[in-house]
């Protein structure tokens, strides 16, 4: 069993999603640095950093565990099937470590058939098809007991807005997301509590439809017919940094409308491609990624914060593939406790009577304990 709850605030758990140990390293201009591992030894990963206490919780999206075949949407339901037992042998090995399963999510970005979209296709039979495999992998979060489904923007988007049908698309979109509940409660599948959007604004698409969580919140007040089931798991830093937007705003914003359900945590240089580097490495972002757990801490907020990142490429070793996908869980968990540490030094800021300015200067001093004295002896 996992040691025991992680409680430091405002993290309520930790969550290692299957591809993020996964990942091959692969990226436009080279191939693998590692070999792709089987689902059931990633499972077997989670389930050793839960023993250790370095997490508490995991998430997938179905093709992370098992192969989907157009042809045969129903598989999970047979019990004799090779995909009904491998999610079977994988559910032992969680459970047996004690893993929850904050979310899963259905993948329509990695088969070329959703290559102009999943729920936004234009050709009626492909939504169809991005629909059923929706459907399989609720059944499949239902079997692992996920307490979110996830609804990310995938290849949902455009690159030619004169070939949009801008009519009907988010009617579209609509339809799929108010169907998903449908398909929830007609099955009565009470393990989860909620439906989530994970905005982003490009990639793997010229433009998303759903790019940035304010984008998310407007759709689900105005086109969902049930908005209190669904919120926003925003990407932070890199899906709103890739549009130069501030981290700290962005989950101000959703705990401020209640709708910050779960946290994407990772790091990104501004305004570039999606990053994904690990919490607090790279050039930038050490202010932003405090600042957003000081702020956290202050309206409040508890929840599951889930990495959402993969090992540098250069780190990556093919000589020890799982030893060095172990040492990227720790990597995280050691910058999310950094994290933690310094935002906890935050919580001492006085804003009354200072500058915009000073409030920053006192912030950062606080941040790295620097004393007055100290600062002034370099003046
Ligand atoms: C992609 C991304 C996804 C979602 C789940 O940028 O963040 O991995 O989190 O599909
Ligand atoms: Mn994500």
């Amino acid at each position: 069993m996992a040691k025991k709850a992680f409680n430091i605030d405002p993290v309520t758990m930790r969550s290692m999603p299957f591809w993020c140990v996964g990942n091959p390293l692969s990226d436009p201009f080279g191939g693998s640095v590692l070999p792709k591992i089987d689902s059931i030894e990633v499972a077997k990963i989670l389930a050793e950093a839960a023993k250790e206490g370095l997490i508490e919780a995991t998430s997938f999206h179905d093709d992370d565990l098992v192969p989907w075949d157009p042809a045969n949407p129903n598989d999970d339901l047979d019990k004799k099937s090779a995909t009904y037992q491998k999610l079977q042998t994988i559910k032992k090995i969680l459970d047996d470590a004690g893993l929850k399963i904050n979310m899963a999510t259905c993948s329509l970005h990695g088969n070329s058939l959703f290559r102009n979209g999943g729920l936004t296709n234009p050709d009626p039979k492909l939504r169809a098809l991005a629909k059923k495999k929706c459907e399989r992998n609720i059944r499949i979060g239902a079997m692992f007991g996920a307490k979110y489904l996830t609804y990310w923007v995938a290849r949902d988007g455009f690159e030619v807005p004169v070939a949009v049908d801008w009519k009907n698309v988010y009617n579209w979109l609509a339809d799929a997301l108010n169907g998903a509940y449908d398909y929830i409660k007609k099955n009565k599948f009470t393990n989860y509590v909620g439906m989530t959007i994970e905005p982003k604004p490009n990639e793997p698409r010229g433009h998303m439809f759903l790019p940035t969580s304010g984008h998310a919140v407007g759709f689900i007040y105005g086109k969902l017919k049930h908005p209190e089931f669904y919120g926003i798991n925003p990407e932070l830093l890199q899906h709103e940094s890739m549009a130069l937007l501030n981290a700290v705003h962005t989950v101000g914003y959703l705990t401020s409308m209640k709708k910050l359900f779960f946290l994407h945590f990772g790091s990104q240089i501004k305004a570039q491609f999606d990053n994904d580097f690990p919490p607090l490495i790279g050039p930038e972002g050490l202010k932003e990624t405090v600042q957003m757990f000081w702020a956290l801490r202050k309206v409040g907020w508890k929840g599951v914060v889930e990495f959402d990142c993969h090992m540098l490429r250069a780190d990556g070793d093919p000589s020890d593939p799982i030893g060095c996908r172990k040492k990227f869980v720790r990597d995280c968990i050691r910058a999310l406790s950094t994290t933690l540490v310094l935002a906890d030094r935050l919580m001492e800021l006085k804003t009354e009577g200072l500058s915009a300015s000073d409030v920053d200067l006192a912030a950062t001093a606080l941040m790295c304990k620097l004393d007055k004295k100290t600062v002034a002896e370099w003046m």
